[in-house]
């Protein structure tokens, strides 16, 4: 398979800055390498440069940090993304998670000229689906997956051509959710997987429902795996830490089964800020996490 890399240095969804240094970290962690030892071909595609950005405020909501910047960056990633999407498997370097506004619209335009569904597997300790309105701390990062469902608040940002329906995103790591999340979450048909419920039945169960369902659809999968997913204890390099996250195996036995599957067809590695990680570890394990979706083995199981 052709993995197309693309390089989304977004560091505009906060305000702590460093995600702008995750594309060339994980090109330095040698994910390249680790994907053509598998036998796929890569091509970097570079880094997404967005147009320029306006300084003003938004005064409806003034408290919104970086809007147009982060519009500017959807921009560019949605022709990108689904560019990279007619050329290959696109692998999305991030950059904070406000970079999934843009990579997820990209690839449901490719999925609708494909004439197939689109669905997401959030990976993340957060729910990131605030919206413009209802974000306390006015971070775009914790508002991807409301703008793909629909939600209001979003008219600074390209019009949504290809919703994402509820049932079709399923969320897994969740440990630290907001009031109005939480509210929108009870209501809907978002399958939200928290970490007390993979304490209590473990990944397969839940997982391997929402993959039956992707297949059912003859959908394609987006994977948009945030570092703090991870437990800060394996992933430090994440400025949104919370205890109490998947640890190195639960994390590969989610890539493994997507893999085995083979219904993924986009990802997006996102939230690792190099600035704070240790001697690399928290870049190197996200490329071995991508390694394990894209086929990667520690051993062959007797089947
Ligand atoms: N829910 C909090 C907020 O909206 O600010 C925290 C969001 C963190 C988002 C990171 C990317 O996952
Ligand atoms: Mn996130
Ligand atoms: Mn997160
Ligand atoms: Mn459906």
């Amino acid at each position: 398979m052709t993995c197309v890399l693309v390089g989304a240095p977004v560091d505009s969804g906060k305000r702590r800055q460093g995600c702008k240094m995750g594309p060339d970290a994980y090109r330095t962690a040698g994910l390249e390498e680790a994907l053509r030892s598998l036998g796929h071909s890569v091509h970097d595609s570079g880094n997404v440069v967005p147009r320029p950005a306006n300084e003003n405020q938004d005064p409806r909501n003034p408290a919104l940090h970086a809007l147009d910047e982060n519009v500017a960056w959807t921009e560019g990633l949605i022709a990108a993304g689904e560019k990279a999407a007619r050329d290959g498997f696109p692998i999305f370097l991030g950059g904070d998670h406000a970079m999934s506004l843009g990579t997820i619209a990209g690839v449901a335009a490719y999925a609708k000229a494909e004439g197939r569904p689109l669905f997401v597997l959030w990976l993340d300790a957060h729910s990131d689906i605030h919206t413009p309105t209802t974000t306390q701390s006015g971070n775009l990062h914790g508002t991807a997956v409301a703008y793909h469902l629909g939600m209001d608040g979003f008219d600074a940002f390209p019009p949504l051509e290809n919703p994402i329906p509820q049932d079709h995103v399923c969320m897994i790591g969740l440990r630290s959710v907001d009031e109005p999340e939480h509210q929108f979450l009870a209501g809907s048909d978002v399958m939200a997987i928290d970490m007390r419920a993979i304490d209590e039945q473990g990944i397969t169960g839940p997982l391997t429902a929402f993959l039956d369902s992707v297949a059912a659809a003859g959908g394609m999968l987006h994977v948009s795996l945030d570092a703090d997913f991870l437990d800060p204890s394996i992933a430090p390099a994440v400025g949104t830490t919370v205890p109490g996250g998947a640890t190195f195996r639960e994390a590969h036995l989610v890539m493994e089964l997507v893999c085995d599957s083979g219904l993924a067809t986009s990802l997006d590695l996102a939230e690792l800020n190099p600035f704070l990680d240790e001697r690399g570890k928290t870049a190197t394990l996200m490329v071995d996490l991508a390694a394990s979706l894209l086929g990667r083995r520690v051993f062959d199981r007797p089947t």
